[in-house]
């Protein structure tokens, strides 16, 4: 019987990956990196703010040093708070909100599993904060998916064992960390049919056999 349904952020609920982006080229091309590309920024997907520097500085030919990397990082991630500015509930992916709203209603618990350091901020911004019962994101945790890490630590606030926890995710590292941590899992976005989830839906507002997946 599932009990608590965990989301990832971006992907999930919201679509941030093109400001993700659009931050990060702006550094590259600070750096002097032309050859960084959108091929490349899908796989920083997922992953955590330091594994998506080192895909950006691969493209270049200079070495940091830790300090330096750590700079970089808080500037990037500068410009893209800034964009984030003009994010609000509009910038919710289909269903997004109904798919809270109706687990609510069916007395289901709601957790975050994100990797970002700003969800938080991004929940505020999009209205949705408030529909969640805990938050796991890159500020609780030290290891990027596919390790699970960061569901663990969503269903230990949640006072609920892995096996009672469903994970939606859109990335092949979020479906691999939830099976690593012994949860089902719901895949969703581009990728869907072919990341080997337990069930799978092109977005939160396409068909999803709720009865099903929650009595399983
Ligand atoms: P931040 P998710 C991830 O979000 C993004 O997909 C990934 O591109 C980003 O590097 C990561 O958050 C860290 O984000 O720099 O804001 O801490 O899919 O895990 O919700
Ligand atoms: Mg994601």
């Amino acid at each position: 019987m599932i009990r608590g349904v965990i989301f990832d952020l971006d992907g999930v609920l919201v679509s941030t990956d093109e400001l993700h982006y659009l931050a990060w080229k702006q550094l590259a091309e600070e750096l002097g990196i032309t050859a960084f590309t959108k091929e490349d920024n899908k796989r920083q997907r997922g992953v955590s703010r330091m594994a998506s520097l080192e895909v950006v500085l691969e493209k270049g030919d200079k070495t940091y040093t830790d300090e330096e990397k750590a700079e970089l990082a808080t500037r990037k991630n500068n410009y893209y708070l800034k964009m984030l500015d003009t994010l609000t509930e509009n910038d919710l992916l289909p269903g997004a909100r109904e798919t809270l709203l109706m687990l609510h209603e069916r007395g289901v618990l709601t957790g975050l599993g994100s990797a970002s350091k700003n969800a938080p901020v991004i929940l505020e911004k999009t209205g949705i904060l408030s529909l969640f019962d805990k938050i796991s994101c890159g500020l609780d945790t030290t290891k990027s998916k596919p390790d699970p890490e960061v569901f663990l630590v969503a269903a230990k606030k949640l006072e609920l064992s892995p096996e009672e926890c469903l994970v939606v995710e859109d990335s092949q590292a979020g479906i691999d960390a939830a099976k690593a941590g012994g949860m089902k899992s719901l895949a969703v976005g581009p990728l869907y049919q072919t990341m080997g989830a337990d069930y799978c839906a092109k977005d939160l507002a396409d068909h999803v056999d709720w009865d099903t997946i929650l009595n399983a």
